[in-house]
């Protein structure tokens, strides 16, 4: 989902490399950012990453009533950043790794007024059918937290919104939560405790940090690169606020030399006009 950024409210930056380089950092999955190239020193650019990681930041706050897209809830349900790389570690085994930062208290019950958190879902093709989520929590007792599911969209609960600003659960087509699925292998995955400092626009924040051994896709994945386009996203279970990192088909698909003739100025004209 596109945040559209009201000024005074709402920081929006959505910045994705080109290509990721041919040796990308190896995480450590131990709920720390460091490695990342993301630090919570009180400033703008500590929400950029280092080269080579795909990423959108939507760092909100409880400006504008709180509004964030597609529902409310200011920063208590903010997911403010979304980041991706992948690596061959050298057992020869090709790792997509994750990194969410939001204001959502992972802790959060669900109950009431309260929602908990979600899964990470994944779209290969990018045609919003999701073919995989990686769960966050235990969601029946053979789905536990760190699975990797592969998915139909049916298999997905739903949130609160059918549109930006419309409350209808009945018709939400905004995924949230893996009820049922198949089992397909294990992502390491560790979430941090609160934190401060993150940004400019203050409130807590928490980190998820995430690796999936790429096996799992199947045929969405051979060898060391994706075999196809694909977005990731993270929402809460009411999904007031959804991220979504959106590796644009250049990074995964264009040739080599076409890339080169573009440019970055090319690659970043496509990016806008597929956006828009
Ligand atoms: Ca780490
Ligand atoms: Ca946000
Ligand atoms: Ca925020
Ligand atoms: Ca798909």
């Amino acid at each position: 989902m596109k945040t559209t950024s009201l000024a005074g409210f709402a920081l929006t930056l959505a910045a994705a490399a080109f290509t990721l380089p041919a040796h990308a950092t190896q995480m450590t999955i131990d709920g720390n950012f460091a490695d990342w190239g993301v630090a919570n020193n009180g400033t703008v650019s500590g929400w950029t990453p280092g080269s080579g990681i795909l990423f959108t930041v939507d760092d909100q706050s409880n400006a504008n009533n709180g509004y964030l897209n597609p529902g409310w809830g200011g920063q208590a349900y903010d997911a403010e950043a979304l980041y991706l790389t992948w690596y061959t570690k050298l057992d020869g085994q090709t790792y997509l790794a994750l990194g969410l930062i939001t204001g959502h208290d992972p802790n959060t019950p669900t109950g009431g007024n309260n929602y908990g958190r979600g899964d990470f879902a994944i779209d290969f093709g990018r045609d919003g059918s999701f073919e995989f989520g990686v769960l966050t929590a235990d969601r029946s007792s053979t789905l536990r937290q760190g699975d990797v599911v592969g998915t139909s969209n049916a298999d997905w609960a739903t949130g609160l919104w059918s549109a930006p600003g419309v409350y209808d659960p009945a018709h939400s087509s905004y995924v949230t939560k893996v009820n049922t699925g198949t089992d397909v292998g294990n992502a390491s995955l560790v979430i941090s405790s609160s934190f401060g400092n993150m940004g400019t626009l203050g409130g807590s924040h928490w980190f998820y940090e995430v690796e999936i051994p790429v096996a799992v896709f199947g045929g969405h994945w051979t060898g060391n690169s994706p075999t196809e386009s694909f977005d990731v996203q993270w929402t809460m279970l009411c999904a007031n606020d959804i991220i979504i990192v959106d590796p644009i088909p250049a990074t995964v698909s264009e040739p080599a030399s076409l890339a080169l003739v573009l440019g970055a100025a090319g690659l970043a004209c496509l990016a806008r006009r597929r956006r828009t």
